[in-house]
């Protein structure tokens, strides 16, 4: 199964534009004319500003060497380029549930995003993977988002920790890890609200609970994600700033890549705040979610 299916691959694109035919072949290396039409289609891919201006950079240096000469060489420099970006930075890029218990997973990101789908599905996968596990209606702000957790809680097998609609959600936080550790839960997964990214007040919400749940368990939150909409380009990016500059965010997830052909948002997140993807989401269903392979993306992104 593939981690995303553009509609038409970066490199089908390319074919398009007459790159490879014109640029390359025809003149016997990649020429400044075929540089700028990959440039822009970097850019409507979602890769950002600054990531794209890198990868041209350097395919640029390459071909000045000489190096670019064939529609292979091309692919494979553009490729390593990309994939060198997705794999610098810091963090751990797989998801790796800490050997205590529990283990304490925040879920972060505004509404819409995908977090109570996210949360719905990786308790399922952790079921299957022989773990207890227990959500948390952190998101008190919205009486349907309780709810609609419940239901994935159910359905996953998961115990359920609710709240009351405009509850405080550190408490919400706090007794669910007390219920975790009482019961020998494996792994909490806390959902958060989402609305109002951009004020203080929800950044302010999220540090407490996070301070709450340090003051509970000391060492957790093990993992805080950051559920990002793959469709909404550099949006997802200015939201990455935000949070990240609120919590310690451990984790991304990208969700909906099911629904764009524009995956080079993945890249330009993961430049932003130098964390690593751990998910992506790829639909609505339970199954519709992969753990991410850097190798397999760029694959799927560049020859889908
Ligand atoms: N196509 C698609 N839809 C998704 C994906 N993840 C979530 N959704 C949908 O996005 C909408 C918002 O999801 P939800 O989990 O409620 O977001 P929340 O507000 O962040 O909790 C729902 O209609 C989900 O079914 C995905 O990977 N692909
Ligand atoms: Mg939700």
């Amino acid at each position: 199964m593939p981690l995303f299916k553009p509609k038409r691959s970066l490199w089908q694109r390319l074919k398009d534009v007459a790159l490879l035919d014109v640029g390359v072949l025809a003149r016997g290396g990649v020429d400044a004319d075929s540089i700028a039409q990959l440039e822009t289609l970097l850019l409507e891919a979602d890769f950002g500003v600054p990531v794209t201006m890198r990868l041209i950079g350097d395919l640029e240096r390459q071909a000045k060497r000489g190096a670019l000469k064939t529609e292979a060489e091309l692919l494979g420099a553009l490729r390593d380029g990309i994939v060198g970006a997705l794999s610098a930075g810091n963090g751990d890029p797989a998801f790796v549930l800490p050997a205590d218990k529990p283990a304490v997973v925040l879920v972060l990101g505004v509404n819409g995003a995908g977090k109570t789908t996210f949360i719905g599905k990786l308790a399922t996968r952790l079921r299957g993977d022989g773990k207890r596990v227990m959500v948390a209606a952190g998101d008190t702000f919205r009486a349907g988002a309780i709810d609609q957790l419940r239901v994935w809680a159910e359905r996953s097998g998961a115990d359920f920790i609710g709240a009351q609609s405009g509850g405080d959600p550190a408490a919400v936080a706090y007794s669910a890890i007390d219920a975790a550790v009482t019961r020998g839960v494996d792994v909490v997964i806390i959902d958060t609200a989402g609305r109002l990214h951009t004020s203080e007040g929800l950044m302010d919400e999220l540090r407490k609970v996070a301070r709450v749940i340090a003051k509970r368990l000391p060492g957790a939150p093990h993992e805080s994600l950051l559920v990002l909409d793959g469709t909404i380009g550099q949006n997802a990016v200015q939201q990455a700033r935000t949070f990240a500059g609120a919590v310690p965010v451990t984790g991304l997830v990208i969700t909906k890549l099911d629904g764009t052909a524009r995956g080079g948002v993945v890249v330009a997140v993961h430049e932003a705040i130098n964390v690593p993807v751990k998910f992506v989401g790829v639909g609505e269903q339970v199954d519709d979610l992969r753990l991410f392979d850097v190798e397999a993306f760029v694959s799927d992104l560049l020859e889908g």
